[in-house]
């Protein structure tokens, strides 16, 4: 296997700590955002992802973009240690919360969605960062209070057990400090980011650990 990423992109981290997790032997091919233009423009990588976004993951021949969907295929071809919980109803929940994070939060960050908002929109720095903060808010928010519902608020989103919906947050939680969120209003999130951050998981695949981190 081989997973195409960035160090910094928080949805490559989704699958980098996946891999680690189930322990999943694989290459890395860093995929540089800003050098060179993007080389997620370049013709070779538009060739693994046509999406020119990371993560890509190439196995057995195939590519496959969009994290979630990657998340899902390791779950299906690797099951042991599991990420999804065994009930139809909790798998729901942790989906719902996953996709809360990767659907209405992460993309409205994402650097070419910002760089749109510089250039052609013409916004500073000060309110692309602003508009930031504002979508994260509102997303943890939402996780927060389902962290309440499903979760035992100091360790995991969902139940007792680490879950897909916990690969999201650690990543969206760094995104969230790297932006100056007052995360004060997220004591559930906060707690279960420190403790999803002693793992070996998390902590050996987090973007300062990464080969290609500047
Ligand atoms: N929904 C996609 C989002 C992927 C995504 O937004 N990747 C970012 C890094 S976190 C990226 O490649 N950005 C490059 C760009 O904006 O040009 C997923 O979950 O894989």
């Amino acid at each position: 296997m081989k997973l195409y990423s960035y160090w910094r992109s928080s949805s490559a981290w989704r699958v980098r700590i996946a891999l680690s997790w189930k322990g999943i032997p694989h290459g890395t091919v860093p995929v540089h955002l800003v050098r060179d233009g993007g080389q997620q423009h370049s013709e070779s990588y538009r060739e693994a992802n046509p999406q020119e976004l990371v993560p890509a993951l190439a196995d057995d021949g195939r590519v496959f973009g969009q994290s979630l969907a990657i998340l899902e295929y390791l779950e299906e071809t690797h099951p042991d240690p599991p990420f999804l919980p065994p009930d139809f109803a909790g798998r729901a929940v942790v989906r719902q919360m996953a996709l809360a994070v990767a659907c209405d939060v992460q993309p409205l960050q994402n650097s070419r969605v910002l760089n749109y908002l510089r250039d052609p929109l013409g916004l500073a720095d000060g309110p692309v960062a602003e508009w930031v903060r504002h979508w994260i808010g509102l997303g943890l928010r939402s996780l927060e209070e389902l962290a309440r519902r499903h979760g035992d608020g100091t360790n995991y989103l969902h139940s007792n057990s680490l879950s897909m919906a916990d690969l999201c947050l650690a990543p969206q939680m760094y995104n969230a400090r790297r932006y100056h969120l007052d995360l004060r209003p997220y004591p559930a999130l906060v707690a279960i980011d420190a403790h999803l951050m002693t793992l070996p998981a998390f902590s050996t695949t987090r973007p300062e650990a990464q080969p290609d981190a500047e």
